[in-house]
């Protein structure tokens, strides 16, 4: 197979500086060269591929946004969200893994820790030597992480941690979790080291999904931390929320990516293949549906662009990032399953992309706020109504 083609039609390769189309070529590199030689063996085997962990921290893509002086490479929004979409070109687990450690761990500690937290943490989180996962959900408590149940109580200067968070990335191979909890002062994050008495990591077995992602459910049984394991400027459900916005933004431009495959395999087959005499892409009915592929991207290229010089400027509202996680996953995944159908059969071989990242995309479509909350948090935006509960 030749080399990948993103699908330009806007021309948006012009908008883009000198370092960012640098970025751009080196990181579809990667996912071209390192990722997808492997990733099907992990996605049938249900491994996460950890040998692409040095490599990804070495291209400085672990917490990308944040600043040098801890160790990151201090980029701007859309550079951060153009790595993010290159990474899902290759898989939707890869880039969850790097959401999870920049976006939901790194940020945490950066925005809510103490200058020693950062100081600690940050650099070896950014050369990989730290691996970090995101404890928010819960069993009970997924849409509505505010009804969370895990505890945190003051035992002296230490913290009593009791509870049970579900679907954790990178659960069962972080050295760190940052972990949600009510607490006597409402709902705060704690760095908690995975190797404590009490902390367990038990791996999501039967997945269809994001099989090439390490998912856990973490058990914390009478976990007791210091003090200064409190993120000390977190403060309420609003917290774990401001992360979000960083992940959700980064996973907009992610569902570029994998739309982008899809697109791109699917193109190249239709030209290919025969059938009445000549190429599939040659009908009609094909044709519209490459169309209608090729205006979602384009369009969602546009929203993110335009989010990340909101993002640059200070200016994006957490509902601007709430449309653009919502529109671009459901067209990643619509154009996934569009572009399998466009290989007919062979679309559901491991062969071609187009299947594997149509599962992955069910469960982009769900995490990080489903669909329908998305839809809800927009809503409540436009009418000053909220209609969650
Ligand atoms: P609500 O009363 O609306 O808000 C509580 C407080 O938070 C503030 N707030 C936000 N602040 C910053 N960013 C946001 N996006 C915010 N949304 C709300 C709000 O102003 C309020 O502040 P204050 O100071 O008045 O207290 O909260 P609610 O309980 O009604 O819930 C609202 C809702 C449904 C929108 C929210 O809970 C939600 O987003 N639910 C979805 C949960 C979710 O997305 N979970 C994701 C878990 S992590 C994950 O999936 C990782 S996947 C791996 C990967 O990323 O690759
Ligand atoms: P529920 O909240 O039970 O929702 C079930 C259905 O009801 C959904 O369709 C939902 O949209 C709908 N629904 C719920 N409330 C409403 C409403 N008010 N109005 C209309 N419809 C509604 N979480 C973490 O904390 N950290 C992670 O690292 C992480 N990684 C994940 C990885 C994977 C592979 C998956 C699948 C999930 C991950 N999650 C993680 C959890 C994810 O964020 C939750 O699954 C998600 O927020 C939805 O919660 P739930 O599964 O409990 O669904």
């Amino acid at each position: 197979m030749s080399e990948f083609e993103a699908l330009d039609f806007y021309l948006m390769d012009e908008l883009l500086s000198d370092e960012q189309r640098l970025i751009r070529d080196t990181v579809r590199q990667f996912v071209t060269e390192k990722c997808l030689p492997i990733i099907e063996e992990h996605q049938a085997a249900g491994t996460f591929p950890t040998d692409l962990i040095g490599p990804v921290a070495e291209l400085g893509m672990l917490g990308a946004n944040l600043p040098e002086e801890y160790g990151c490479a201090g980029l701007e929004s859309s550079t951060y969200g153009i790595m993010m979409q290159e990474l899902e070109r290759g898989d939707s687990g890869l880039r969850s893994f790097v959401s999870v450690q920049g976006a939901l761990c790194m940020y945490p500690i950066f925005e809510f820790g103490s200058e020693e937290q950062r100081r600690e943490w940050l650099p070896r989180m950014a050369s990989g030597e730290v691996i970090g996962c995101f404890g928010l959900t819960e069993p009970d408590a997924g849409s509505d992480p505010g009804a969370m149940r895990t505890t945190a109580v003051k035992d002296g200067d230490d913290w009593i941690i009791n509870g049970v968070k579900m679907w954790i990335t990178n659960g069962t191979m972080a050295k760190i979790a940052i972990i949600w909890a009510q607490t006597d002062d409402g709902i705060r994050g704690f760095v908690v080291p995975t190797d404590l008495p009490g902390f367990q990591a038990i791996e999501v077995k039967g997945k269809y999904s994001l099989r090439a992602s390490d998912t856990a459910e973490l058990v914390l049984e009478d976990v007791c931390v210091p003090g200064d394991a409190l993120l000390p400027k977190s403060g309420g459900l609003r917290s774990p929320l401001m992360c979000l916005n960083q992940a959700r933004y980064g996973i907009a431009w992610g569902g570029i990516g994998a739309a982008q495959a899809c697109f791109d395999e699917a193109l190249r087959y239709a030209k290919a293949r025969i059938t009445f005499g000549k190429p599939v892409a040659q009908t009609q009915l094909v044709q519209e549906l490459l169309t209608e592929i090729a205006s979602e991207i384009t369009k969602a290229q546009t929203l993110c662009w335009r989010l990340g010089e909101l993002k640059d400027a200070g200016r994006a509202r957490p509902e601007q990032i709430s449309m653009a996680k919502r529109n671009n996953i459901e067209m990643a995944r619509n154009t996934a399953r569009r572009c399998r159908e466009i290989l007919g059969g062979n679309g559901i071989l491991d062969e071609y992309q187009a299947f594997r990242h149509m599962v992955n995309l069910e469960s982009v479509y769900t995490y990080e706020g489903t669909h329908q909350i998305h839809t809800l948090i927009v809503g409540n935006a436009l009418t000053g109504l909220p209609a969650f509960g």
